[in-house]
Formats: C-alpha cells, sequence, structure tokens
C-alpha cells in the first residue's frame, strides 16, 4: 500500500543543476581548472564536498582551503537561486503535488542539498510538501538509504509504503537500500535500475503511476 511519494529536487522538480554547473565554472575558472558540462554531469546528486572532490581532479588543498571554496561556490549558486520562481518548477511537478495533497498521500523532499529549504521556498511548493530532508540531516549522503529511512521515519511510515522519485543512478541505489520502490526520471543508461522508468513528470498523473507501479 503505497501511502507517500518522497522527492527528490534538482533534476526531479526543477533544473537547479545549470545554476550548480555556472556556479561551480566560475569557481573553477579562477582556480584554472577546466569544467565543461560534461565534468557536471557527474555530479548529479552527489554532495557539495564530493562535488568539490571531483573539480579539483586530484589537486591537493588544505581542509580550510576546501571549505572557503564551497563557501564561494554557494555564494555564486544562491545568486542564481534567490532568482527561482515558481515558474521553474518543472512540468508536471505541481500538477502531481497537488494530485497527491487531494489524495492524501504524504509527500517529502529528500535532496542533498542544503540549499533545499530555501529552493523548495522559491518555487512556492512549502504547502504541498510534508517534510524536507535535506544534505545538512547527520546522515550519509546517497546512495546510502540514511535520507529516504529519515524520511519515512518523519512521516511515520514503514519504508514498503513509500516510493521515491529520482534523477541519479545513485538515488535509485539509495531507494532500494531504504526498501522502497523507484521511479527513475531520464535515460535508461542512468536510472534504468528503477522499478519504473519515465523521461519526466510533464502529463504524469497519480492513478496512472499507482496502477504502472502495482
Ligand atoms: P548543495 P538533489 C543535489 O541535489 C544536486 O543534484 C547536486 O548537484 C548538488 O551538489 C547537491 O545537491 C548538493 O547541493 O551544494 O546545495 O548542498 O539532486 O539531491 O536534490
Ligand atoms: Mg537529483
Amino acid at each position: 500500500m503505497i501511502r507517500a511519494f518522497l522527492f527528490d529536487l534538482d533534476g526531479v522538480l526543477t533544473d537547479t543543476s545549470e545554476f550548480h554547473y555556472q556556479a561551480w565554472k566560475r569557481l573553477a575558472e579562477e582556480l584554472g581548472l577546466s569544467f565543461s558540462r560534461e565534468d557536471n554531469e557527474a555530479l548529479r546528486g552527489v554532495s557539495r564536498r564530493q562535488s568539490l572532490a571531483l573539480l579539483l581532479k586530484g589537486r591537493p588543498v588544505s581542509e580550510a582551503e576546501a571549505e572557503q571554496m564551497m563557501e564561494r561556490k554557494n555564494r555564486y549558486y544562491l545568486e542564481q537561486v534567490r532568482q527561482m520562481q515558481p515558474g521553474d518548477l518543472l512540468p508536471g511537478a505541481a500538477d502531481l503535488l497537488g494530485e497527491l495533497r487531494s489524495a492524501n498521500l504524504r509527500t517529502a523532499i529528500v535532496s542533498s542539498s542544503k540549499n533545499a529549504p530555501l529552493v523548495v521556498e522559491r518555487l512556492g511548493i512549502a504547502e504541498l510538501v510534508d517534510w524536507i530532508v535535506d544534505g545538512n540531516a547527520p546522515a550519509r549522503s546517497k546512495p546510502a538509504p540514511d535520507l529516504f529511512l529519515l524520511a519515512a521515519e518523519k512521516l511515520h511510515l514503514p519504508p514498503n509504503a513509500c516510493v521515491v522519485v529520482e534523477d541519479a543512478a545513485a538515488g535509485i541505489e539509495a531507494a532500494h537500500a531504504a526498501g522502497m520502490r523507484a521511479i527513475g526520471l531520464g535515460p535508461h543508461e542512468r536510472v534504468g535500475a528503477a522499478d519504473l522508468v519515465l523521461p519526466n513528470l510533464h502529463g504524469v498523473h497519480l492513478n496512472t503511476l499507482l496502477e504502472q507501479l502495482r
């Protein structure tokens, strides 16, 4: 019996990845490093600390320097996030959240981003979300199941009553490790391990989803 939907944020409800890309690229240029859109693909769903490690490509830095770099990148990122509006929700996202509300199903956002609460506020969907688990949670990041298990606990539901919606391979892995079913958004090469694969949420309705998951 499905009682809740746990949504990843970036790549599922909105596309903050472009803002992450611009911010990391600005930092990389300042550091004299190359950073392409292709490089950015590897950061999908990956924590800020791990993203920096990938950007540095083995270049050694002290812990203090790493902290300062992440702070700088986040400052650039937030300049973009502060401009976000409800129009930045991906097609179909608001409709599905509304349908879940009407059907009395619970909803949570489960994101690796420490900025998830601000993004949710800018998107104007706070009212449609019961709980936000973000990258500030004292838990291991995806592909560990921790963030999803924490969401289930906060919603007072067993893991098998929750369905995860994810765009990253690590997120699908985390959902399965948590004992949850997963809907993967994107190409099969990336999210093929999911129980149901869809290109995105455009035109996706709750009734059809529940049937497809049965
Ligand atoms: P922050 P998600 C992830 O969001 C992004 O996909 C990833 O690119 C980013 O590095 C990570 O959040 C951390 O974000 O720097 O804002 O804490 O897909 O888990 O919603
Ligand atoms: Mg994502």
